[in-house]
C-alpha cells in the first residue's frame, strides 16, 4: 500500500495498519499539506468510539490510572487509544518518558495505541490538534479513547470538552482539597476518582467532594463550559441536573484496585448518555466548539495576512502608549483591511 498518498494512507488506516495511523497523526501534528484532505477523508468513518477525558492536578496518578483502566478494558476485549497531553510544565517535566514507564504494561499490545502530544504553539492549536487525533483514532476503530490532561485550566477545559465522559482525579493530601475542587472541576466532572486510596486522608477528600456535590451544579455552568460557543439547543432531559450524579470512586492505581469499578462507572455514564440523548447533545456541543475554534483561527490568520505589518505595529505602539484603547485599535484595524474573507 502506498503510504504517501491520501487514498493509500486512508485505506491502510481503515484496514488497521498501525504505520499508516502513526503517519496520519504526524501529518496532522505537523500540519502538512496532506493533513486537511486526510481529515476530510477520515471524518465520515469516525463517531463510534467512546471518548474519555482523565484530568486532575499534577501527580495525582492520572497516567497510572489510565494504565489500570486500559488493562480492564483489554480484559473485556475492547481496544483502547490513549492520548497523553504533555504540558511541559515545571511540575511534571519528563512526563513523556515517565508516561512510557507507567504505561509500559501496555507496550506491544496491538489493541492499544499510545500517543503523547506536546504543548507546542498556541493552546487553541493543541486543542484542535487533539480533537483531530481523537477523530483519527476513532476512524481507526479504537473503541475507547482516553485523553489525559493536567489540571483544569482553560486549555484543558477546551481539550476535555472533546470527551463524552470526564473523569476528574483527586488525591488525598494535595493541600486544600476544597479549594482545588472549587476550581472549576464540578462543572466538568462526570465521575470523580479519588486515587491513592492507600494514603491517609482519603476519606477527608471523599467527604469534601460529597459536600461540594450536595450543593449541586447549576446547569448554566455546564452550558458555559461546553457551550461557550455557538448557541446549542439543550434537550429537556439534560436540563434535569439531578439526572446524573457524579459517582466518587476510590482507586489505588498502582495496584489496580478500584479500576474495574471506575470502568463500570464510565460504562454506566456511556449508557446514560445514550439513553438520555446526552450523546447527541454532546456531539452538537463538540461540533459547535470545533467550528468555533477553526473559524476563530481561520478568521484571525486571514485578517493578519491582509494587515500590513506596519499597521499592526503602529496599533501595538499606540495601545502600549495608551493613545487608544485596544478595542478601538481592533475596530480601526478591521475597518482598514475590511472584514471580507477571500477564499483560498
Ligand atoms: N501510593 C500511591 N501512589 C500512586 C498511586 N497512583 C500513582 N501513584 C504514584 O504517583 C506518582 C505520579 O503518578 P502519575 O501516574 O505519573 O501521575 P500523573 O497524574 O499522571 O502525573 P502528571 O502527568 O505528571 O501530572 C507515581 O510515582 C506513581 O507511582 C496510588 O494509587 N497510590
Ligand atoms: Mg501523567
Amino acid at each position: 500500500m502506498d503510504l504517501t498518498t491520501v487514498t493509500g494512507l486512508t485505506e491502510a488506516l481503515l484496514a488497521g495498519n498501525r504505520r499508516a495511523l502513526a503517519r496520519v497523526i504526524s501529518h496532522i501534528e505537523n500540519n502538512t499539506d496532506l493533513a486537511r484532505p486526510l481529515l476530510a477523508a477520515l471524518y465520515p468513518h469516525a463517531g463510534q468510539a467512546h471518548i474519555i477525558g482523565v484530568t486532575g492536578s499534577p501527580g495525582t496518578g492520572k497516567s497510572t490510572l489510565v494504565n489500570a483502566l486500559t488493562q480492564v478494558y483489554r480484559q473485556q476485549g475492547l481496544t483502547v487509544g490513549i492520548i497523553a497531553i504533555d504540558p511541559t510544565s515545571p511540575f511534571s517535566g519528563g512526563a513523556l518518558l515517565g508516561d512510557r514507564v507507567r504505561m509500559r504494561d501496555l507496550a506491544g499490545d496491538p489493541g492499544v495505541f499510545i500517543r503523547s502530544m506536546a504543548t507546542r504553539g498556541s493552546l487553541g492549536g493543541l486543542a484542535q490538534a487533539t480533537a483531530d487525533v481523537i477523530m483519527v483514532l476513532d476512524a481507526a476503530g479504537f473503541e475507547r479513547i482516553i485523553i489525559e490532561t493536567v489540571g483544569v485550566g482553560q486549555s484543558e477545559v477546551e481539550i476535555a470538552s472533546a470527551a463524552y465522559t470526564t473523569v476528574v482525579v483527586e488525591a488525598p493530601g494535595l493541600g486544600d482539597e476544597v479549594q482545588a475542587i472549587k476550581a472549576g472541576v464540578l462543572e466538568i466532572a462526570d465521575i470523580f476518582a479519588v486515587n491513592k486510596a492507600d494514603r491517609e486522608g482519603v476519606d477527608r477528600t471523599v467527604m469534601a467532594l460529597k459536600m461540594m456535590l450536595s450543593l449541586g451544579v447549576p446547569e448554566k455552568f455546564q452550558v458555559m463550559h461546553h457551550g461557550r460557543m455557538l448557541p446549542v439547543e439543550i434537550p429537556q432531559a439534560r436540563q434535569d441536573a439531578s439526572a446524573w450524579t457524579p459517582p466518587i470512586i476510590k482507586t489505588i492505581a498502582t495496584s489496580g484496585q478500584g479500576a474495574k469499578e471506575l470502568v463500570d462507572a464510565i460504562e454506566n455514564h456511556r449508557l446514560y448518555l445514550e439513553q438520555s440523548g446526552g450523546r447527541l447533545w454532546r456531539d452538537r456541543l463538540r461540533a459547535a466548539t470545533e467550528l468555533r475554534m477553526i473559524l476563530r483561527d481561520y478568521l484571525l490568520e486571514n485578517l493578519l495576512a491582509r494587515t500590513p505589518p506596519e499597521a499592526l505595529q503602529a496599533a501595538i505602539e499606540a495601545v502600549a502608549r495608551r493613545d487608544i484603547d485596544p478595542y478601538t485599535a481592533v475596530q480601526r484595524l478591521v475597518e482598514e483591511v475590511g472584514v471580507e474573507v477571500t477564499a483560498h
